[in-house]
């Protein structure tokens, strides 16, 4: 199946030519009974008709025709569509008759797209979601372009916009105002400062919120298993992959490097990496730059440098996570010694962690899955055991909270077996939770909260909205004596902020964001 999409002043007379088929459009002929002698094709209604080279009169192939008078169209001009048995004898003839139509001409990449937005049928901003409506791999992918197709973001651009022409207006006002009036100046512009203000929080609010959205449905997220050696870190990877992508062993340290498996959890792609064991965690341990010990070193050292590099590269790892799943052995969380040594370990981990949070700049989630519960009770003191394992767990939850890098949020805690697979449909449900509230506004809510809306942005939304941001941030800063430049930089802002919704004046950014659209869109 093949659709050959016509659009513009010629399309009517191609029905004309290859089909028995006429629009109102044209003179139909009448015969000398003074019938219709062509069948009237009636406005977005499929007819089925014979398509025929009218140079030969050979038919081409049989197939519906579809009439769209403008502006009721895709492109709000005259649109015929032609859908055709696809194969390569049928495509290649049709396309060969209509090459040699005058006024006919192969459509440029997104040629039907630019025409809908020149003749207003769609604005810039729904254009630019179509390729990625199309190249769409996940269902988030998906509902994110539908988000955008659907224009709700353009409402809140235009207010923006409003918002900030009424301060203009203000300030221009302020601008005229003699020496006399200087006192309801001065609060006008404090006015027009807060509004400002307000503008410049709920902008950068909106561009964090929409970047990371972006990140986590189309780039991916990435989510890390970590943990002290043996807690059943790969064992837990192999059952979210529900593949062997890692050794298991009961041997302590039998993963070194990073075991990464990319992977699609409700909509959501993510890269899932396992990693080795951290243990004796310091910042010295992890920072220093080790050399290689060459073959006369004992096997000891060997050994060490290798654990080693693989703590760094697990911890190096756990920096670029947006979500870290931390599987304690909860048999070991059981004992007071076990209780120190593993709340230690993660408090440094978390130490470390905080001290790039500057650099990295990724939001995360700490969820800590205890795992090994069948090992924790036999029957009969079961329920006591779980009370125990419980109190242990909220007792660690108190120690980390204050970490700065959750920044008060709420740490999620499971319990499991990844030998008897008890509750292990919850974690990866709580995983696919955390990703919805990753890439939803307001994403430091609670866990619990239903998925609120996505907002769809593309790197050139965010370029310019960064520009409106400086201009803003520069212009809050200002003061009565620099109200001119103050002014200048709201300007500024509109123009910024109009260029996304479209009032773009230089044909070289349209052409640039048409070029990467498929030919026939
Ligand atoms: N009883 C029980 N054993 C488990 C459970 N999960 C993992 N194990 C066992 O624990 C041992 C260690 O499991 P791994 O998945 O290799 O542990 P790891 O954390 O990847 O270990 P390293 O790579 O050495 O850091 C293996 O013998 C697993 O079969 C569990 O829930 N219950
Ligand atoms: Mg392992």
């Amino acid at each position: 199946m093949c659709i050959i999409r016509i659009s513009g002043p010629r399309s009517t007379s191609v029905i004309k030519q290859l089909t028995s088929l006429c629009t109102t459009k044209d003179e139909p002929s009448i015969d000398m009974d003074g019938f219709f002698s062509q069948k009237v094709l009636r406005p977005r209604q499929a007819t089925l008709s014979k398509i025929v080279d009218h140079h030969d009169g050979d038919v081409i192939d049989i197939g519906l025709v579809l009439w769209f008078p403008k502006p009721n169209s895709y492109t709000g001009e005259d649109v015929c569509e032609l859908h055709l048995h696809g194969s390569r004898a049928v495509v290649t003839r049709i396309l060969d008759v209509l090459g040699k139509s005058e006024g006919l001409r192969p459509a440029e990449p997104g040629e039907f797209t630019r025409r809908a937005v020149e003749n207003k049928k769609l604005t810039l901003m729904q254009a630019e979601c179509l390729p990625e409506l199309i190249k769409a791999q996940t269902d988030q992918q998906r509902k994110l372009a539908l988000q955008g197709l659907a224009g709700g973001t353009i409402h809140r651009y235009k207010r923006w916009i409003e918002e900030l022409v009424r301060i203009l207006a203000h300030l221009e006002a302020s601008i005229d105002f003699g020496e006399d009036e200087l006192l309801g100046e001065q609060r006008v512009v404090q006015d027009c400062i807060a509004g400002l203000m307000n503008l410049h929080l709920e902008l950068k609010e909106f561009i964090d919120s929409s970047s990371r959205c972006r990140d986590i449905v189309q780039c991916g997220s990435r989510v890390s298993i970590l943990g002290r050696p043996n807690a059943g870190k790969s064992t837990l990877m192999n059952l979210i992959c529900r593949q062997q992508k890692s050794i298991v062993s009961d041997l302590s340290g039998t993963t070194r490097d990073v075991i990464e498996h990319p992977l699609e959890l409700d909509g959501y792609p993510l890269i899932l990496s396992d990693t080795a064991g951290l243990k004796n965690l310091s910042e010295s341990s992890v920072n220093t730059d080790d050399f290689s010990p060459g073959p006369a070193e004992s096997l000891l050292q060997q050994h060490n440098f290798i654990e080693l590099q693989g703590i760094k590269r697990a911890v190096e790892t756990a920096k670029r996570s947006h979500i870290i799943l931390y599987i304690l052995d909860a048999t070991q969380l059981m004992t007071d010694q076990g209780f120190e040594s593993t709340s230690k370990d993660l408090e440094n981990l978390l130490r470390i962690l905080d001290g790039d949070i500057e650099r990295q700049g990724s939001l995360r989630y700490l969820h800590l899955i205890l795992n090994k519960i069948d090992l924790c009770a036999n029957e009969a003191d079961k329920e006591d055991s779980y009370n125990v394992l419980e109190a242990r767990a909220e007792k660690l939850e108190v120690k980390l909270k204050n970490a700065p890098i959750l920044a008060g949020k709420k740490i999620d805690i499971s319990a499991i077996s990844c030998k008897t697979n008890r509750n292990l449909e919850s974690v990866i449900k709580k995983i696919s939770v955390h990703l919805r509230q990753l890439s939803s506004r307001s994403s430091s809510d609670g866990y619990e909260g239903e998925a609120r809306s996505m907002d769809y942005v593309n790197e050139r939304h965010l370029s310019l909205l960064h520009s409106t941001l400086r201009h803003l941030d520069e212009a809050h800063r200002l003061d009565l004596a620099t109200i001119d430049e103050m002014a200048q930089h709201v300007r500024e802002s509109v123009d910024y902020l109009s260029r996304i919704i479209g009032n773009v004046d230089s044909d070289d950014v349209i052409d640039v964001i048409f070029r990467d659209f498929c030919i026939g869109k």
